[in-house]
């Protein structure tokens, strides 16, 4: 009852060794100069007692490259994991945009996409508080096209003069170097009080889309607006949307904390292991599409990356889906190597005048300078763009490429004038009008308001989401030390949900402060906008991949539970027999099953649901167990689905009681199930969650 294994039969990079996966069969081990070693286990010494020889080249090429195998990581985004895939275009966009994914319907260009999370170190946890990164790289035949989005549609800071305080702010305290990948601490909360602007973004931090379930059950934003061009030289603004197919589904906080000591691969392990078992994570991609001249009727500016579009002003347009169906086949020669860049653009995808993304076309290729030593990364298989780059660039350090003649000059006579310009089939500017071309230090008129959309995102919300924000806010301004920034977080919230902001006051033990300086006058009022909570993107319906722990020990009434087994594994779910030990569980009536995971290996966090025999044969066993008590409790409390084998008529509370859950839990999303009723725990474990089951705020 273990995951499928299937290497997912699309072809390896062209530059992937000949060998197979676990390397060459017959091939001697040699050293980098493809010298045959006869001995790899000893050094050289004089005599067997040494001392070791400096001439031993073979031990000294060994230790000096592994003393370089390090490279410096990311700044930011330093933890994160990757696939390989394809875009598939579903529309003829020609009219829209001449980028060349788009050129027709069917039409699939192959990208690489990694996820990160920001704030941690490269071996920190996968499932903490923080933005997803959701960079996608597109292997276009007109060179590579990075769209370096995140899993939130809005950002902390307007301007990219602020990024590097920001992220210093967010980091480990440089003193002591704590708290690792965690914004629940002093600076990051002394920063943002004093940055209004972060108000919208920070409402998202705090909320569920900051623990995702999956990387697979996330969105992804562009977040910027960007330019569309088409053939004739004609612009529309955009906005880029990916929506998962699995739905977005989240983590409570209970869940996400235990899982960064119990799997801190969580993230890591579930795309690895949904992709070997062929179950290729999609997403749709999206369009917001629109005017100079509508953008200049919101009441917000699109230029704005603090502001999203609410879809009832712009709706989507689908135009296409991402799948992910291939592994790297190694971590650090791809995930670890890929280089992305805000300015790797194609023709017919050009920016709009964010000045935060500005600066991001800076900072990208710079810091890949230090980052992967030198000019050349682009020369590295996961950055190469399909068709060789042509041009009189030449040298530099790690130089793959051997380029022939004697000119590497243009204009030239001497190679016929080669490589020529493209002219009207390269890449060309949009000209954008500057309506205010005088050089200076300023911010434009709506970039003013910071509160409007917060209240907008918090008010679409529905009621579990919205308590789970107001614990966030609790638990992170808890950890803050320095009384004075609390006050600032909270006075600042009193424009966002005045409520919310009075309850965290007197949670937090503190007079309730003055609201903050407030917005320029006229913030605009929005409607509710429903596609802001997560509960909008429920998913199709799949189990696929889910993880379902059945509870056994000895002695347990284990008949049907075959039969469960492989009605889950039919829909795709993954059936997991949870036992005292590993190995073969006596059960009664002289059968036996075979235990796929021991309890104490396997914790409740990771699994989706539980199911467990509850006769009075079993019950009596495992309501003896408190491994199985606290199994239960943990689902109970955390919203999971949980099925209880039992013959009719019972009552599923009692039956709770005995587990030790209190008589009057709700009882949502729990399923008494009978040998053949599957399908209802089925339709229940698609749901994700039971939100209505979780115990009140506080
Ligand atoms: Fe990044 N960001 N960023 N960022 N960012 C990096 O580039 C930066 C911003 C994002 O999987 C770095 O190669 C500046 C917004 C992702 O490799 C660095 C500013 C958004 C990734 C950098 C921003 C992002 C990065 C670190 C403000 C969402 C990971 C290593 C002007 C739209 C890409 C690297 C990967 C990575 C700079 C703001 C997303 C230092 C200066 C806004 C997904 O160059």
């Amino acid at each position: 009852m273990t995951i499928r294994t299937k290497r997912s039969p699309q072809a390896r990079h062209p530059t992937a060794s000949a060998a197979g996966p676990d390397g060459p069969a017959t091939a001697p081990i040699t050293t980098n100069q493809g010298v045959p070693i006869a001995d790899n286990q000893t050094s050289l010494k004089a005599g067997p007692q040494g001392p070791l020889l400096l001439e031993d080249f073979i031990l000294r090429e060994k230790l000096t490259h592994f003393d370089h195998e390090r490279i410096p990581e990311r700044v930011v985004h330093a933890r994160g994991s990757a696939a390989h895939g394809y875009f598939e275009c579903e529309a003829d966009l020609r009219a829209l945009t001449r980028a060349a994914p788009f050129a027709g319907a069917g039409k699939r260009t192959p990208v690489f996409v990694r996820f990160s999370t920001v704030a941690g170190e490269r071996g920190s946890s996968d499932t903490v508080r923080d933005v997803r990164g959701f960079a996608v790289k597109f292997y276009t035949e007109e060179g590579n096209w990075d769209l370096v989005g995140n899993n939130m549609p809005v950002f902390f800071i307007q301007d990219a003069m602020k990024f590097p305080d920001l992220v210093h702010a967010v980091r480990p305290e440089p003193h002591h170097g704590m708290p690792q990948a965690s914004s629940a601490h002093d600076t990051f909360w002394d920063f943002v009080s004093l940055m209004p602007e972060s108000t919208h973004m920070l409402c998202w931090l705090m909320s569920d889309r900051a623990i995702p379930r999956s990387y697979r059950m996330m969105q992804g934003f562009g977040v910027h607006t960007f330019r569309l061009v088409n053939a004739a030289g004609e612009a529309r603004m955009c906005k880029f949307h990916w929506t998962p197919r699995a739905g977005v589904h989240s983590l409570v906080w209970d869940e996400a904390v235990k899982l960064a000591g119990a799997d801190p691969d969580f993230h890591r392990r579930d795309l690895w292991e949904a992709i070997e078992a062929g179950c290729f994570p999609e997403w749709e991609l999206g369009l917001q599409v629109f005017s100079d001249a509508e953008a200049a009727d919101w009441p917000f500016d699109v230029l704005d990356p603090t502001k999203l579009i609410p879809e009832e002003l712009c709706p989507l347009r689908r135009v296409g889906r991402l799948v992910l169906h291939r592994n790297p086949d190694n971590f650090f020669a791809e995930t670890e190597q890929v280089a992305f860049c805000t300015a790797h653009v194609v023709p017919g995808i050009d920016f709009s005048e964010d000045p935060l993304l500005a600066g991001r076309h800076h900072s990208y290729l710079d810091t890949q300078l230090s980052r992967l030593g030198g000019p050349n990364f682009h020369e590295l298989p996961v950055n190469a763009p399909r068709l060789p780059p042509v041009n009189n660039q030449r040298d530099g350090i790690q130089r793959q490429m051997v380029p022939q003649g004697r000119v590497a000059y243009e204009p030239n006579s001497l190679a016929g004038g080669c490589p020529f310009q493209a002219g009207g089939a390269g890449f060309a500017t949009w000209p954008a009008p500057l309506p205010d071309a005088r050089k200076l230090r300023e911010k434009p008129a709506r970039f003013a308001e910071h509160h409007a959309q917060a209240r907008l995102f918090l008010a679409s919300l529905d009621p579990a989401e919205q308590a789970h924000v107001e614990e966030a806010f609790r638990f992170e301004l808890a950890r803050v030390t320095v009384p004075a920034i609390r006050a600032r977080v909270v006075a600042r919230l009193r424009h966002v949900d005045d409520g919310m902001a009075r309850r965290l006051a007197a949670a937090l033990g503190m007079d309730l402060p003055q609201p903050a300086e407030g917005d320029a006058a006229g913030a605009p009022n929005y409607p509710h906008s429903p596609r802001l909570s997560q509960t909008a993107y429920p998913g199709d319906g799949s189990v696929a991949t889910r993880k379902v722990a059945i509870l056994v020990a000895d002695g347990v009434e284990g008949r049907a539970l075959p039969g469960l087994a492989k009605t889950l594994a039919a829909a795709g779910a993954v059936p997991r027999v949870v036992a005292p030990r590993l190995g073969s569980i006596s059960l009664a009536g002289k059968r036996s099953l075979v235990a796929d995971a021991s309890a104490d290996a396997s914790p409740p966090v990771l699994f989706d649901a539980v199911l467990l025999p509850a006769d009075p044969v079993s019950l009596g066993v495992l309501a003896g167990l408190a491994w199985v008590r606290d199994f239960v409790r943990e689902h109970h409390r955390h919203g999971k689905t949980l099925g209880l084998l039992a013959g009719e008529g019972q009552d599923p509370a009692l039956l709770l009681g005995r587990l030790g859950i209190a008589p009057a839990a709700a009882l949502a999303g729990v399923a008494l199930l009978g040998p053949g009723d599957g399908d209802t725990f089925l339709r229940l474990l698609s749901r994700h969650r039971h939100p209505d089951r979780e115990p009140p705020p506080g």
